[in-house]
């Protein structure tokens, strides 16, 4: 008996490495509507594009004419790690090595979106093929203007959860999501029911708070927003919250109890960056334009660009407290870019506040 176009594509999507595929209608997402709430509340920050490409961010069909169906994809960028994420250094002592930047997982690979778009795109082809001639499909990782966790959640990938990333049953929290819209009529999947239960470890675990209530993050607060796609001056009351995190994070992802459930995928690991486990602060502190585009060249860390890199590991250096890091953060203190200069300016009195001796209290009979 020939496959279903259905288990065609499932058996494609496997073969070509994603880790799951499933498919659901090309109607709007039921919760569509929050969005445009998120956005009237300001939690988008300087996202622009969020709000420019809103309408059609809630209707497939506003982006595809036609489409009939989704097919959702997910890729693990899941490493088998024996043990958990170290906590950000203390303070240290001069004896210790110089402590070391975090990067979030999901930046420890090469840029993800060039490497799952080969596969996607022989997926989109296998789709045309089965469709005939008059078949359309678009193909997206993260770069078109739609919902994808919502669209994969009513696909039964997984489900929203109240950090508002995509939890999946066999994968955990760490997986892209990827999609195709196609005016090819698929058969939907069930969607996946939340599972959070009574559990709000995500929100406990935000440095920041910027989980302000179950699935509303205040992208604002957040540091992956902070640290990545906001390009002015960091807040000062956020700056301690930030660590040693100098691009994204995962707390709230690595606080849920489904991240048990990780699972390795095929397409991330070939891929992965050992070197940007733990780089060594002082030295990105020191990288000049072309030093800065040799060491990120094809990583997600161009995105934050050198001026937002340097910002954040100013901060990071104030954080850990390292008097070791103050030569580099007084040649930046007078960087000709004012926010860097500023935020260096910043690192060093943190850090001679923590240095200078204790006030002695006043005695209450002096
Ligand atoms: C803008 C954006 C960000 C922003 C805002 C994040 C956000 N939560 O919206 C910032 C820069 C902060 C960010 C951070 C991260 N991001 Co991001 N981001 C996006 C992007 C481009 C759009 C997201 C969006 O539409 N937000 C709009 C607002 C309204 O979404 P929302 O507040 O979550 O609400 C929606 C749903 O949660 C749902 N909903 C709301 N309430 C409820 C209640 C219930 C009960 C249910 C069921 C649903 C539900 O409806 C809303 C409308 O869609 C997507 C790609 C895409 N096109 O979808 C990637 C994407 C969401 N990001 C991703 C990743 C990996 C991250 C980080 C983990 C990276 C990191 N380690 O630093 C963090 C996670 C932080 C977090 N807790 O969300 C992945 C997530 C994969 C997954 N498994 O879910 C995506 C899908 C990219 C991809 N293709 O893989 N991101």
């Amino acid at each position: 008996m020939p496959l279903s176009a259905e288990q065609t594509l499932r058996n494609r999507a496997r073969a070509l490495g994603f880790d799951d595929c499933r498919f659901t209608t090309a109607e709007a997402p039921e919760t569509a509507p929050v969005l445009r709430d998120w956005l009237a509340a300001g939690c988008h920050g300087d996202m622009a594009y969020l709000t420019r490409t809103a309408s059609k961010r809630a209707d497939p069909r506003r982006v595809l004419p036609g489409a009939r169906s989704v097919i959702t994809l997910a890729a693990s960028y899941a490493r088998v790690e024996p043990h958990p994420a170290p906590p950000p250094p203390p303070p240290s002592s001069s004896a210790d090595p110089c402590p070391p930047a975090r990067i979030a997982r999901y930046a420890q690979f090469a840029d993800y979106h060039p490497v799952l778009e080969t596969p996607l795109h022989a997926l989109a082809e296998t789709v045309n093929t089965l469709g005939g001639p008059l078949t359309r499909s678009l193909a997206y990782v993260d770069t078109g203007p739609v919902l994808e966790r919502d669209l994969a959640q009513r696909a039964g990938i997984g489900f929203v959860g109240k950090h508002t990333g995509l939890v999946s049953r066999s994968l955990g929290n760490w997986f892209f999501l990827a999609e195709i819209l196609t005016t090819l009529d698929l058969r939907p999947d069930p969607p996946e029911p939340n599972r959070c239960g009574t559990c709000t470890r995500c929100l406990a675990a935000c440095p920041t708070a910027a989980l302000i209530a179950p699935f509303r993050l205040d992208a604002r607060r957040c540091i992956a927003y902070l640290t990545i796609e906001f390009k002015g001056s960091i807040p000062p009351e956020l700056r301690p919250h930030l660590g040693n995190r100098i691009y994204g994070c995962d707390d709230c992802l690595a606080a849920c109890p489904w991240s048990r459930f990780t699972r390795p995928g095929r397409l991330m690991p070939p891929h992965a960056q050992p070197a940007l486990a733990a780089p060594d602060l002082v030295g990105l502190l020191d990288l000049d334009d072309a030093a800065f585009h040799r060491r990120f060249a094809g990583t997600p860390l161009l995105r934050a660009q050198r001026r937002g890199l340097r910002r954040n590991v100013c901060v990071a250096l104030g954080n850990t407290g390292d008097e070791r890091a103050l030569p580099a953060l007084r040649r930046a203190a007078s960087d000709p870019d004012a926010m860097v200069a500023e935020h260096a300016r910043w690192a060093i009195d943190r850090i001679e506040q923590r240095l200078a001796p204790p006030t002695r209290p006043l005695s209450r009979n002096a």
